[in-house]
């Protein structure tokens, strides 16, 4: 099944919307295999946003994710990256339709709230950085047939 790795960015945890986000995950069939909440340090910062380290913004992207903690979570499920993508929106708030988690709670690009993996290669890459293979749990819910036909 496919793995995603989202994270509650500091300002949704500050602003005590992990909750709000967490159900908006969830109820979409998603099932969380892994959750934790971490500060994260400079090295794990400066590994997640690699590929931005030449831009502009890198300095106060990795301050930003280090500023307080943050609560990690890997999501599964069939097209998991794809799905949490569309729940969470384009990456400036302010042209994210109403209905998505930065449309609805995010006014700039700075402060986003929460980070999804852009594809299935990152995702693999980035919840290994989070998380420990001991760390992630695959069950089965009573509801499982309910939510896919399997
Ligand atoms: P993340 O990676 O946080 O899920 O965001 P996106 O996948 O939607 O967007 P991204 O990788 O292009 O940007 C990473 C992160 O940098 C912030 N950012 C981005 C910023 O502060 N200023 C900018 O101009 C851009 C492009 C927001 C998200």
């Amino acid at each position: 099944m496919e793995r995603t790795l989202i994270l509650i960015k500091p300002d949704g945890v500050q602003r005590s919307l992990s909750g709000e986000i967490l159900s908006r995950l969830e109820k979409s069939g998603l099932k969380i295999t892994g959750l934790k909440l971490l500060h994260v340090d400079e090295n794990l910062a400066k590994e997640h946003y690699a590929e931005h380290v030449d831009k502009p913004f890198f300095g106060d992207l990795v301050s930003y994710i280090c500023s307080a903690p943050i609560i990690a979570l890997a999501l599964s499920g069939p097209n998991a990256v794809e799905k949490s993508r569309s729940l969470i929106g384009t990456t400036n708030p302010l042209e994210s339709p109403p209905g998505t988690i930065r449309g609805d709670y995010g006014l700039e690009i700075s402060r986003n709230l929460i980070h999804g993996s852009a594809s299935v290669d990152d995702a693999n890459r980035e919840v290994s950085i989070f998380f420990d293979k001991s760390e992630i749990i695959d069950y089965e819910k009573s509801t499982d047939g309910w939510v896919l036909e399997l």
